[in-house]
């Protein structure tokens, strides 16, 4: 089969025929790549940033956002759950299943992980993906006619700021707003399930660029700041929202700099929702936090029942996607353009 691996560190990824996994014995199932989602993660991953905390074997295949079809069906899976052929969308947060996070739903944030990609366990830059068990699969029906590039991106960029946006909702409602910062994969869903789970809020965007501020725009955000050509961020939201600020931000870029605009664009008792990945610490005023009692929440990635919501939500078209389809042998142009922030939406790999 062919794959996209990486053999060294910040050097692109060698595409080229392996065998095919030739052991879907258990509850593993054996699922054809139909799409898989090009993540910023992967960069970090593909840089060596993340070799110490995340230490892989190489050769090693990324792709932890993947769709396709079920292909070979292990003996111990429960007879009639899938058949060959099934759609499936493929929850990334593979647990061990039985710490307290896996008991409790979140097993993306199991004690002991085996991401897709992101461990030893290879992704889905590849025809073939060999998925541990079947609990990490969800059966996608036919209401929607959602495709395997839809769907890649759900189970990660589609699912992050879904999770996020959940956690403070009850903050938002009438006379309320929430600011997305950064218009790429998980913010152009984002601004989306603001609308969604917060329908009186006012939701604004902030992007660098004016092309992906005018896909937000056309995903549902009521306004947009440039954050490359403003005067000053701050002063555009306050008079955005009289002079309050926002109630919510949520930060799909997690920079030094996203993370010092978010906080000074919060209103008084406001929540700054973490979700991006790109680096540095998070560092809060310690006397503007207290005295106005601000809220600072991490947020990894979703839980299987908040996938099933979302590709719920996708399945009734609810939800609007973005994205560009590149074949395996163009995995390093796609790369490329995401290193240079000029892809609109989502980059998928069709194998
Ligand atoms: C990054 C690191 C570890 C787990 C998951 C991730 C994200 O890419 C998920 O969006
Ligand atoms: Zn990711």
């Amino acid at each position: 089969m062919l794959c996209a691996r990486i053999h060294d560190y910040q050097k692109p990824l060698v595409v080229e025929d392996i065998p095919r996994p030739s052991n879907t014995n258990g509850e593993a199932v054996l699922v054809k790549v139909g799409a898989a989602g090009l993540c910023h993660s992967d960069l970090h991953l593909i840089n060596g940033e993340w070799k110490d905390a995340i230490p892989l074997a190489l050769p090693k295949t990324p792709g932890h956002e993947n769709a396709g079809w079920v292909e070979e069906i292990g003996d111990t899976v429960p007879e009639g759950l899938f058949s060959k052929g099934d759609l499936v969308a493929i929850f990334g947060g593979w647990g061990c299943g039985i710490c307290k996070f896996c008991k409790s739903g979140d097993e993306q944030l199991c004690v002991a992980p085996r991401w897709p990609g992101l461990s030893q366990l290879d992704g889905g830059y590849s025809e073939y993906i060999l998925v541990p068990s079947y609990r990490f699969l969800v059966k996608v029906g036919k209401k929607g006619g959602l495709v395997p590039e839809e769907l890649a991106p759900l189970t990660d960029a589609g699912l992050t700021p879904y999770r996020a946006i959940k956690k403070v909702r009850h903050m938002l409602g009438p006379g309320t707003s929430i600011a997305v910062i950064g218009m790429g994969g998980l913010g152009s869903y984002g601004i989306q399930y603001a609308k969604i789970l917060a329908p009186n809020s006012t939701v604004i965007a902030v992007d660098r660029n004016d092309k992906k501020l005018s896909l937000a725009k056309n995903f549902g955000a009521d306004r947009t700041v440039n954050s490359a050509t403003t005067k000053s961020i701050r002063q555009e939201v306050l008079q955005l929202t009289e002079g309050i600020g926002v109630d919510v931000v949520l930060d799909t870029v997690g920079a030094e700099n996203t993370i010092n605009d978010s906080v000074r664009m919060l209103a008084k008792g406001g929540a700054l929702v973490v979700v991006g990945l790109f680096g540095g610490q998070i560092k809060v005023p310690l006397l503007q936090a207290v005295v106005n009692e601000y809220q600072v929440i991490a947020s990894l990635w979703g839980n299987y029942n908040e996938l099933r919501e979302v590709i719920e939500l996708a399945s009734q078209r609810k939800i609007k996607h973005a994205y560009h389809s590149y074949s395996l042998k163009q995995i390093n142009q796609a790369i490329d353009q995401l290193r240079q922030g000029s892809i609109i939406g989502r980059a998928v790999i069709v194998p």
